[in-house]
């Protein structure tokens, strides 16, 4: 009966609730480390809401939200899935994002967009790598949270472990508002330390939990938490406070109301627990995000440069204000075609209307507009500020670009695209194949701004570049499967960098002046080294008409393109600064095309003499092994260039964090799993670029 029951809500549309109030709206994010259940929690936020009436399971490979083949197949996420729930009228746009560092844009583009978010810590693990780097995104995104510690079932769960994890390792105020009842295997509910009292899950979908006193056996520790919530609720307020060292009562409203401040302004990030496999806690952390989490009315108002009058504007959360919305994603779907992800800040986009793409100038058609639930989707007449949607018909608009009326443009801030580190090469089978190749890698780089791929100029070989092994690997397997392409790849290499240690100056000059129209470019060029990270900064200081204007446009491109290919080795050059100090003209012969190769020229000198290097990509990496495994793994690891950072100690688990060379690297899944019997895991994320040993250079110049 119940089922029945839950089918009819099944059918409730997308949207729906209360149209215009943005108050009731909630755009959240689940992040986490690999595998702490932010999947399997969003799939029971759809279930408990009524969104979905047959609970998936990603071991089955059977829930909603990772959809693709690959995903089902590796029970693992790969790209952010996008849904829309109710729970108590308040309408939550959730978007479920991968663990894995490979898809890190993923939670870049989705904490761009969104307005609060709920980190997912395991808990045993409690805070691992990957929290760190979520919570570290979400703070530069100045994203507000609450964290659910999950998987309270699993042996050797230890919520207070986890709590003080998030305090010690994050630095985060973290507090407590429901603790565990019962631990491990005998973890049957939580204890709502704001209300005081316990809610026990009985039945195994957990559909109707039994509230009930706080047991005598638990009263001692919920009130020790109780005393720590109060003593951290009187801070944040005066009026409480007073009552507070008064003994007096303080109401679960108040309690609540502080916290809702509190968390929206970053002061304490509230802490739940549960386990969703098993079905409990979940409806407690659907009232926690309509409690605590931000609504787009309770988010700094936007701010974006008018690129017409180079004066900042302000957009409120407000349908009566000019449309603004950015573009975070762009999916090729089967039926639809291409879908723009969008979401609207301020005013609203109806379909069938123009808007403007400020970042491509161009107008571009809504064609249709769609709420999504993972990839299924439903059409709409209008999405309004505060919301988020899709779009069917843009052409031109990318990842990042902001949409807005054409008489009313601003540029909002773009979306952080973090380095490709791994290249590929890859050829098609057949003729056949060559065709469809190109076509898909296109679709592929329009839809992950992480994937690109480029013909190599010396040997023709068409090279893709990616996070990781696991992207490309999921990249080639999309080819072959969705576009039915057939290829083959070369092993995962390094994408090197190359940069200069010294400042140098030199002339370029083309000049070519026999007979006919001649050619004549002449330009003299400062090259300094930057700070690591600092990208590259070409400088025009060239004194006033010493060389016109459009020639001095064309050294600026002749540099972009030798910055593709340094000297040392053809690597992409970073971290340089190019002054253009000087340069002459001939009235006759002088064109863009002599200035450009004059640049080129005058830039290829310059690095020679600036003692130009290798750059390396380093990783962090993070091994999880059993203790008896420490040993070898240890000293396989150190004979890898390693630096090991530290070992934690968990029970018998050792958790090693190194840096390492990716170089070394390549292949380690299988020689972790070989010295452990398959009892290993470890994570790897992008470091920094650092310079290579010269052995290293000698190995790829092929002279050893
Ligand atoms: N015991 C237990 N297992 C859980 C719980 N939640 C999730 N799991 C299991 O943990 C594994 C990973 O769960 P997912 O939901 O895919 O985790 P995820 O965070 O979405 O993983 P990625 O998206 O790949 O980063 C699966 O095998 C789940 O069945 C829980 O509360 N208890
Ligand atoms: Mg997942």
């Amino acid at each position: 009966m119940l089922i029945n029951q839950l089918k009819l809500i099944e059918h409730l549309p997308i949207l729906g609730g209360n149209k215009n109030n943005m108050k009731e709206i909630r755009n959240i994010g689940v992040i986490a480390h690999i595998d702490a259940g932010k999947t399997t929690t969003t799939e029971r936020l759809l279930f408990f809401t009524g969104k979905i009436y047959r609970l998936g399971e990603v071991d089955s490979g059977t829930t909603q939200m990772d959809y693709m083949v690959q995903e089902r197949e590796r029970g693992i996420t790969i790209t952010a899935a996008v849904t829309t729930c109710f729970w108590k009228d308040y309408k939550i746009n959730i978007i479920d994002t991968p663990g894995h560092v490979d898809f890190t844009i993923e939670v870049e583009r989705s904490l761009r967009v969104l307005d609060g978010a709920v980190m997912v810590l395991c808990g045993v693990a409690g805070v691992q790598t990957q929290s760190e780097t979520v919570w570290r995104q979400a703070d530069r995104h100045n994203i507000p949270l609450i964290v659910y510690v999950n998987k309270m079932d699993r042996t050797g769960a230890n919520f207070d472990k986890a709590l003080n994890s998030l305090k010690e390792k994050l630095g985060i105020t973290a507090v407590a508002i429901n603790i565990p009842l019962g631990e491990e295997e005998d973890f049957r509910g939580i204890i709502d330390i704001i209300n005081m009292k316990s809610i026990v899950y009985e039945d195994d979908l957990g559909l109707s939990p039994r509230e009930e006193a706080i047991q005598d056996e638990h009263l001692d520790r919920a009130l020790f938490y109780r005393e720590k919530l109060l003593e951290k609720v009187a801070e944040l307020k005066e009026e409480l406070t007073l009552k507070y060292l008064e003994g007096k009562e303080i109401t679960p409203e108040e309690i609540n109301q502080a916290l809702r401040e509190a968390t929206i302004s970053y002061e304490i990030v509230p802490v739940l627990c549960g386990t969703s496999f098993k079905n409990k806690g979940v409806q407690p952390l659907l009232d926690a995000i309509i409690n605590y989490l931000p609504s787009p009315l309770d988010v700094p108002t936007i701010k974006a440069i008018n690129p017409f009058t180079q004066k900042t504007e302000e957009r409120r959360a407000d349908i009566n204000e000019p449309f603004s919305a950015l573009a975070f994603k762009v999916v090729s779907d089967t039926y639809v075609g291409r879908l723009t992800f969008i979401r609207v800040y301020s005013g609203s986009v109806k379909a069938g209307s123009y808007i403007y793409n400020v970042n491509k100038k161009e107008k571009e058609r809504v064609s249709r507009l769609l709420k999504m639930h993972a990839n299924r989707r439903e059409e709409v007449p209008e999405i309004e500020a505060g919301d988020l949607g899709a779009v069917a018909g843009l052409r031109v608009t990318s990842t990042g670009d902001s949409l807005t009326e054409e008489l009313n443009p601003i540029l909002l801030e773009n979306i952080h695209v973090p380095v490709a580190v791994v290249s590929q090469a890859i050829e098609p089978k057949s003729r056949v194949d060559q065709d469809i190749l190109a076509l898909s890698l296109n679709k592929l780089s329009d839809e992950d701004p992480t994937f690109n791929y480029k013909v190599d100029p010396d040997t023709g070989q068409l090279v893709i570049f990616g996070m990781g092994e696991l992207h490309l690997e999921i990249i080639t397997d999309r080819l072959k499967r969705e576009f039915g392409v057939g290829v083959n790849v070369g092993n995962p290499q390094v994408s090197y960098r190359e940069t200069v240690t010294t400042s140098s100056e030199a002339q370029g000059k083309y000049i070519k002046q026999t007979g006919g129209k001649g050619q004549y470019g002449d330009v003299t060029l400062r090259l300094e080294p930057l700070e690591r990270g600092k990208g590259n900064e070409i400088v025009n200081a060239i004194r006033e008409g010493a060389v016109p204007r459009e020639f001095v446009a064309a050294v600026e491109e002749g540099i972009r393109q030798s910055l593709e290919m340094g000297t040392v080795a053809g690597y992409p050059v970073v971290d340089v600064k190019v002054i253009i100090e000087d340069g002459s003209y001939h009235l006759v012969d002088s064109s863009a095309i002599a200035f450009r190769i004059a640049g080129s020229i005058g830039f290829k000198e310059a690095m020679r003499k600036a003692s130009p290097i290798l750059l390396e990509p380093i990783m962090f990496m993070e091994v999880i092994i059993p203790e008896e495994y420490l040993g070898n793994v240890l000293s396989h690891l150190v004979s890898s260039r390693a630096e090991v950072q530290g070992i934690e100690i968990h029970g018998i688990t050792r958790i090693v964090s190194l840096k390492i060379p990716l170089n070394e690297t390549f292949n380690y899944a299988t020689i972790l799993r070989s010295m452990t019997q398959g009892r290993g895991v470890f994570n790897l994320e992008f470091a920094q670029y650092k310079e290579a040993p010269s052995y290293v250079l000698s190995k790829i110049s092929g002279l050893v």
